[in-house]
């Protein structure tokens, strides 16, 4: 599928946009994280500019506005990401440093006139060891509104995931679920519900090509205690355990020409969107769904570009 075309064209990184000829409307809409900073329930987009500092871009019909800097001194976070971890449903920022997963929560409140008081106070999230682990991922996997941590053992190629709760005011963080086994060949990923059947879908990149892989139904629960809604995922065999949605999809070729990834709304339409960033001119491009079969396949746009404003950034997310 690769085309011969050189150079950054549509036709080389491209998802593949096969989309059928009739397909079910989507009956849900982008859940499991919420990443509005600005508090007008559109999800914005967070990065670290090259001078560390933290910065918001606020969500524009199509795309994101200019970064707002929203806090300094974030040079040495070895990962940062977003998500309400505190129960008052607007996004805290988690960063790792030595192993140290520490929450900076949101305030509650946002001004473009003070935008450096969106954060106020911290927290530690869970314990020591987070270093262990990388493509860590911010999701709601157990539905409880809190996102959860999903990330893979660096020594073993095993995709764990930790359940956020709250109790006497406090932020816990459950014992590792393991969630997978066999991904140690990926270097991109993110976690979206993307065909709305409630169950959390991986999105990876392994070689060139970026691949979804549906997340099957977890076994009944063997006890009321809260887990995640996702079965095991085994890399060489997905979807093995359970046959509900499709075991996976091929959503584009041609990543490696990318340096980034994540899922987004960025039309605001409600369903999720893949961004990348193009490593050649560094303009970050969207992929825009244009098609969700519920509990099926989801289909693509071309490229969308959305400028070249975070070219030089780390983290997006
Ligand atoms: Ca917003
Ligand atoms: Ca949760
Ligand atoms: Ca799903
Ligand atoms: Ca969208």
């Amino acid at each position: 599928m690769r085309s011969s075309v050189i150079g950054i064209s549509a036709a080389v990184l491209a998802a593949l946009t096969l989309a059928p000829a009739a397909s079910a409307a989507p009956e849900g809409q982008f859940t499991g994280r919420d990443r509005d900073f600005t508090l007008d329930t559109h999800e914005d987009l967070l990065t670290r500019k090259p001078n560390g500092q933290l910065a918001v871009s606020a969500a524009v019909p199509v795309g994101y506005g200019a970064s707002t800097p929203i806090n300094n001194g974030w040079n040495n976070a070895h990962w940062l990401s977003a998500g309400d971890i505190s129960g008052d449903g607007h996004p805290d920022v988690l960063a790792e440093v030595n192993g140290i997963i520490t929450a900076h929560k949101h305030s509650g409140a946002y001004s473009p006139a003070n935008p450096f008081a969106t954060l106020n106070g911290t927290t530690q999230y869970g314990g020591w060891g987070w270093n262990f682990f990388d493509q860590k991922v911010l999701y709601d996997e157990d539905g409880n509104g809190l996102v959860d941590v999903t990330a893979r053992e660096i020594s073993t190629g095993k995709i764990f995931t930790w359940l956020t709760g709250i109790e006497n005011g406090q932020v816990v963080v459950s014992p590792a679920f393991e969630m997978g086994t066999g991904w140690s060949g990926i270097d991109q990923f993110d976690i979206a519900d993307l065909n709305f059947d409630g169950i959390s879908d991986w999105v990876v990149r392994q070689g060139s090509q970026l691949v979804a892989y549906y997340g099957q139904p977890a076994p009944a629960a063997k006890s009321a205690s809260p887990a995640p809604k996702r079965a095991v995922t085994d890399a060489a065999t997905p979807g093995a355990k359970a046959a509900a949605a499709p075991e996976f999809q091929i959503l584009s070729e041609g990543w490696d020409l990318a340096n980034a990834f994540e899922i987004k709304d960025v039309d605001l339409n409600g369903k999720p969107d893949l961004v990348s960033r193009l490593t050649a001119n560094g303009q970050l491009v969207a992929f825009l769904n244009t098609t969700t079969e519920v509990g099926g396949f989801t289909w693509y746009s071309g490229q969308y570009p959305l400028g070249t404003t975070w070219a030089n950034d780390s983290f997006l997310t």
